[in-house]
């Protein structure tokens, strides 16, 4: 943390520079982080300009992010590109401009982010324009959320218990409570954030796991349910909206004592998608590659991995279910391979950010 003093400098010279007569607008790709560290920077801005709005440039469908906003009531609205002109500046929190394509071409008088720069920074020493522009981009830290709360304590500005609450999930969710990455500084501030945070709404955001809409799924899925080698088990559905669905029903899964693995399968666009999970009692990455590997991308970790295959790889007239269902019951297990390293979506992660892991490339 030795460059933040200099960080702490220059965020006050900034805001001290802020006008009256301005009309901010602060862009986020919404999750918990993105949108506490909004809301922390309005905190920071809103007594020295006239408005701060935020704008997201996703749609949000997660259920615990839906709770977040609701229970904290977050004022986020969807960035509509043809109402730009109405703000005078930009920011833009959790995110750097090569991030989304709606970033681009937009001018940003406010960055704090901590993913990694673009390769053309790395290594290079940040752009340190005018003193009208603030610019702090740490990859280093596990949340923008832990950024935006150093701010608030070096301003002085003590954050109500819905702010606290906010940033202390988006440490939380990027972090995954701090079994996925996180530091010192992370930890600190989510010791300091707990102190001031709503502990009753917090349960009530990390409570929201399921959509109303998502429980007929979760009947079907119960009524699914069959028994396969080793103690796991297999659930297929068919056709649904989103891998999201099949990562809570494979989690809930694995709240069921003495069952030591779980395969969800459904279709999502023409293509197969299969959670597993498991106890640890076996190596679930490499079931999911002996019984996919030759028909998509299949891999993950000890305890979870997901596979993804085109529909059409199903031979006609045989239903997924029963596809998947013979290949987890009789595929053998391939020899340890080195793995190479590819991208593919973390069955691991929960805040919906692409990651790589290990995963055995097809041949
Ligand atoms: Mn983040």
């Amino acid at each position: 943390m030795a460059v933040m003093p200099e960080y702490i400098t220059r965020l006050k010279l900034w805001r001290s520079g802020l006008n009256k007569d301005d009309r901010w607008c602060v862009l986020i790709n919404a999750d918990p982080d993105a949108m506490a560290s909004a809301l922390a920077l309005k905190r920071i801005m809103q007594q020295k300009v006239r408005s701060v709005d935020i704008a997201r440039v996703n749609e949000v469908t997660r259920p615990d992010n839906l709770a977040m906003i609701r229970y904290l009531n977050i004022p986020v609205k969807q960035w509509q590109p043809d109402k730009a002109q109405i703000y005078t500046h930009l920011a833009l929190v959790d995110s750097q401009p090569h991030h989304n394509k709606a970033f681009q071409g937009l001018n940003f008088d406010c960055i704090i982010d901590h993913h990694p720069l673009p390769p053309t920074l790395e290594g290079v020493a940040p752009p340190s324009p005018s003193p009208a522009v603030f610019y702090d981009v740490r990859p280093n830290i596990g949340a923008a959320s832990t950024m935006m709360t150093r701010y608030l304590q070096a301003m002085r500005l003590w954050p109500g218990p819905r702010l606290a609450t906010a940033l202390l999930y988006g440490i939380r969710t990027d972090t995954g409570t701090f079994e996925r990455s996180g530091g010192e500084d992370d930890f600190r501030a989510y010791q300091w954030l707990s102190r001031h945070a709503d502990t009753s709404l917090m349960r009530r955001i990390t409570r929201s796991e399921y959509l109303r809409g998502w429980l007929p799924l979760f009947a079907r899925a119960f009524r699914s349910l069959a028994d396969c080698r080793g103690g796991g088990a297999h659930v297929s559905l068919k056709e649904v909206d989103s891998a999201d669905l099949l990562v809570a029903i494979a989690d809930f899964f694995t709240k069921v004592h003495g069952l030591k693995w779980i395969a969800v399968s459904g279709v999502v666009d023409k293509t197969v998608v299969v959670i597993f999970r498991c106890d640890g009692s076996r190596d679930i990455g490499r079931l999911a590659d002996a019984c996919f590997h030759d028909v998509g991308e299949a891999g993950g970790h000890r305890n979870l991995a997901r596979a993804e295959f085109p529909l059409a790889a199903v031979p006609e007239g045989i239903k997924p279910g029963d596809f998947i269902r013979n290949r987890l019951e009789t595929r053998k297990l391939r020899p340890r391979a080195m793995p190479k390293v590819q991208t593919m979506k973390d069955p691991a992660d929960t805040s919906g950010e692409d990651v790589k892991i290990p995963c055995p490339v097809r041949p």
